[in-house]
């Protein structure tokens, strides 16, 4: 029995110290140490020895296993180790290396500034109206005071679909939309890309954005539209710019303006920019045509209205002081990025 517990001794520490994974130490542990395992197994036998063998053979078997089980303990503490060294060497992070930069996309610039202006009659309680980039002749033209032979119906400046179905030259069509469906008061503006057959060129393209307004309500007034003019514009640009009106012709209003901001260059004096003006003209309004109300189902002697159109693109350019307006169409990434 004694040779027996030295030869499994020298063979549990062989295969221990070969041992390279933890699971496999484990099963060498059940195989040696556990209720059916070696040792135990020749425990079982001692009945069988004298009683002076007994304590012998007993503290042998003891012996045994406390070396078995330190040499376990330690073989594990040693596999351990190496796990953790691997570990660490696999999850290194070499914080020398550049990072990874994610783009981040950024709004147009035209975006920027129609955000910018829409938050601005939302304040004054406007809402917001959009409609059909495809429309009908009616809503674009005559609706609008535009008769059938009114120059401005051209060809020339007109996308036609059909005889009567067109891109729209100006957002005015969503108003007479807006006019036909609501009751006044009526505060809408409405944003939105329109269309004429123009020839591209620093200042001109086939398709660009307006954002025109409307308001209809009992006793509105010139003196009305200039005041809203007035507090779009400086909220925009700053607060000590003034606004100017010239008398002007618009089929849809009566009397009609161009109205005009001042230089911001020169503020006022006269420099290259306003070609010695000392303002710069920025947009069309009126007083909305009874015709026009009319024409929508609205009393014009109970009701009356301002109206006013914008291009976004020459705010935007001045704002930003851009030259050229085809750089807001043609996506160049260095152009973009300074916004
Ligand atoms: C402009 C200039 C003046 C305008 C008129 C209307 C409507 F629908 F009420 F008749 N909407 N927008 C208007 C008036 C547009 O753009 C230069």
């Amino acid at each position: 029995m004694k040779q027996q517990l030295e030869k499994i001794e020298s063979l549990a520490k062989e295969e221990i110290l070969s041992c390279d994974d933890i699971k496999g130490l484990d099963s060498l542990r059940v195989k040696y140490l556990g209720k059916k395992g070696e040792i135990t197994s020749i425990l079982k036998q001692m009945g069988k020895l004298s009683a002076e063998e007994r304590p012998i053979i007993g503290q042998l078997a003891n012996k045994v296993r406390e070396d078995i089980e330190n040499t376990i303990s330690e073989k594990l503490k040693a596999l351990k180790q190496i796990e953790q060294d691997n570990a660490i060497k696999n999850e290194t992070i070499d914080i020398t290396l550049p990072g990874k930069t994610k783009q981040i996309g950024k709004l147009h610039p035209l975006t920027i500034v129609a955000n910018e202006i829409k938050e601005i009659f939302i304040g004054m309680g406007y809402s917001i109206a959009d409609g059909p980039e495809v429309e009908y002749d009616y809503y674009n033209f005559e609706a609008l005071n535009l008769p059938p032979d009114h120059p401005a119906r051209d060809t020339q400046d007109t996308f036609y679909i059909t005889d009567n179905i067109l891109l729209r030259t100006q957002t005015s069509s969503v108003q007479v939309h807006v006019m036909e469906n609501q009751k006044p008061p009526i505060r809408v503006i409405s944003p939105g890309r329109v269309y004429r057959s123009d020839a591209v060129d620093a200042t001109h393209s086939p398709l660009f954005n307006q954002i025109e307004g409307l308001v209809v309500d009992k006793g509105i007034t010139m003196a009305d539209l200039k005041g809203t003019l007035e507090t779009l514009m400086r909220r925009l640009y700053g607060d000590d710019y003034k606004i100017r009106l010239r008398p002007h012709h618009f089929p849809f209003t009566e009397p009609s303006a161009e109205v005009d901001v001042m230089c911001f260059n020169c503020q006022g004096k006269g420099c290259r920019v306003c070609k010695n003006e000392g303002y710069i003209e920025v947009l069309g309004a009126g007083m909305v045509h009874p015709k026009v109300l009319e024409g929508c189902g609205i009393d014009s002697e109970i009701y009356s209205g301002f109206a006013f159109g914008l291009g976004l693109e020459r705010i935007v350019m001045r704002r930003y002081n851009i030259n050229d307006m085809r750089l807001l169409y043609e996506n160049d990434l260095r152009f973009l990025e300074q916004f």
